[in-house]
């Protein structure tokens, strides 16, 4: 199938993590492999870099690195449940039909979308909209982004709400055919001073022994798991926590695969001034696809090992003592790298990997470990000379086994910035140097550290 391709001049625009060639880009929606290769449908405006008549993007990959766009799989239809928009939903296989289920507005109701052309065209059952309306008696605050499972011969389907002054909620429904549907009752509700008022994209899967729910509450703007257990269709969490603390990571959807791995893909939204991306043409980027696995009780992180099918040109070092206070520059530049630095923080109180870094240091971004605190942060405040860049810093706890050495592994991808920290926290942020800013440095602050191993590959663009 021939490719579209995109046109935008816009140095900040991805090289390696998918996009759509314009326009506004949003939540992974369903995600499915059918006849061994990935589908990837999402969030789409096709009229412009900015939400609004929303509808389903799809894509498709091999080997989860390389993206064929295969164009718009579902649109709005005049007159009909979803007219003023195909908002989030998932993907199964129900009894060989790849069948679509998602939230038409307004009001918000469920719908489903068959195909049976290998997933190419989608058609629309009369039956809709398949969930009409909300359950009686409840005053909630939103009805939307179905995610299914199959128990047996049977459907379960989980809707994101919020009940009035309490918080957000999960709505349990079942039904034989996806047609037919049976309000259960509520698998899960959260507090709204801790957890926020509603909860959209909810995605729910067994992992390990337990069971995993991912949520996305408003007004949080980040996504939060629970690990927990599921018994008599009720769901009990033991502790929630943020999935990505970067502060640029949302709406999240997982798909197991063939290989039995849970994958993640969440929506990049941008770190810069509405009128900067309207300029652009383009808006949102879709994560790199993340391992999600159970360890130690909670969820670790890791990037899917396909995707060093990009390394090109690298650079690699061991046992580099970095001198309290002094900038190491690496001989290695670019604003599409993936880099593996493990650090031994000695006796120092900071260590700082610098990336987007300009040769007299006027930009630069910082990943920064806080040894004394225990935390991780990117730090955004000098990455970009440009007003219309955004600049913070967002942070989390991280703390180390005392004989444990700072594991960083960072995807740079010219705006999008995602960095895997020790297999259990994650910071995906967004940065827009100038052309020329593309240096790597390593520093250790207040004392002596060594960089037992630093790896630095350039990476090559996927279409
Ligand atoms: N995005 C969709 C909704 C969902 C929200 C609309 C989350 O279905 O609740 O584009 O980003």
């Amino acid at each position: 199938m021939e490719q579209p391709q995109h046109t935008s001049t816009d140095h900040h625009r991805p090289l390696y993590h998918f996009l759509p060639v314009a326009n506004w880009m949003n939540d992974p929606n369903g995600l499915i492999q059918w006849k061994g290769d990935y589908h990837l449908f999402y969030q789409y405006n096709p009229s412009g870099p900015f939400h609004g008549t929303i509808h389903w993007g799809h894509a498709v990959s091999r080997d989860l690195v390389h993206w064929q766009d295969w164009g718009i799989a579902l649109a709005p239809t005049p007159g009909g449940p979803d007219k003023d928009g195909c908002f989030s939903g998932c993907a199964v296989d129900n009894n060989g039909v790849p069948t679509l289920m998602y939230t038409g507005i307004r009001p918000e109701v469920q719908c489903i979308a068959v195909s049976h052309d290998g997933l190419k065209t989608w058609e629309k059952p009369d039956a809709n909209p398949v969930i009409a309306e909300p359950p009686t008696g409840l005053a909630q605050t939103g009805f939307r982004d179905p995610f299914l499972w199959r128990e047996g011969d049977v459907w379960y389907c989980v809707i994101g709400s919020g009940v009035k002054d309490e918080g957000g909620t999960i709505l349990l429904y079942r039904s034989p055919d996806l047609l037919q549907w049976e309000y259960v009752h509520r698998l899960c509700s959260g507090d709204q001073a801790e957890t926020g008022t509603m909860w959209e994209c909810p995605n729910f899967f067994p992992l390990g022994d337990k069971h995993v729910l991912l949520i996305s509450p408003i007004p949080m703007q980040k996504s939060i798991f629970a690990v927990g257990t599921y018994a008599d269709h009720q769901f009990t969490p033991d502790f929630f926590d943020t999935l990505d603390d970067g502060g640029h990571f949302y709406a999240p959807q997982v798909m197991r695969d063939d290989k039995g791995r849970w994958l993640m893909w969440g929506w990049i939204w941008e770190g810069r001034e509405q009128t900067a991306a309207h300029t652009a043409g383009w808006n949102g980027v879709m994560s790199l696809p993340r391992i999600l696995t159970l360890e130690n009780g909670t969820l670790h992180f890791a990037p899917v090992p396909e995707l060093a099918l990009l390394r090109q040109d690298d650079w690699q070092a061991h046992d580099m003592t970095l001198t309290a206070d002094s900038l190491q520059t690496l001989p290695i530049n670019g604003q599409a790298l993936e880099m593996i630095v493990e650090i031994d923080p000695g006796t120092a109180k900071a260590v700082t990997l610098q990336v987007g870094r300009a040769a007299d240091g006027s930009e630069v971004t910082e990943i920064r470990y806080d040894r004394v605190q225990g935390r991780l942060a990117i730090d955004r405040s000098h990455a970009s000379l440009d007003p219309a860049s955004h600049s913070d810093v967002h942070s989390v706890g991280l703390d180390l086994a005392p004989d444990e050495p700072l594991r960083l592994h960072v995807f740079l991808d010219h705006s999008v910035l995602e960095v895997f920290a020790n297999g259990r926290r994650c910071l995906t942020s967004r940065i827009y140097p100038q052309t020329s800013s593309d240096g790597v440095a390593l520093v250790a602050q207040g004392g002596t550290a060594t960089a037992t191993q630093v790896a630095v590959w350039r990476m090559k663009a996927i279409r």
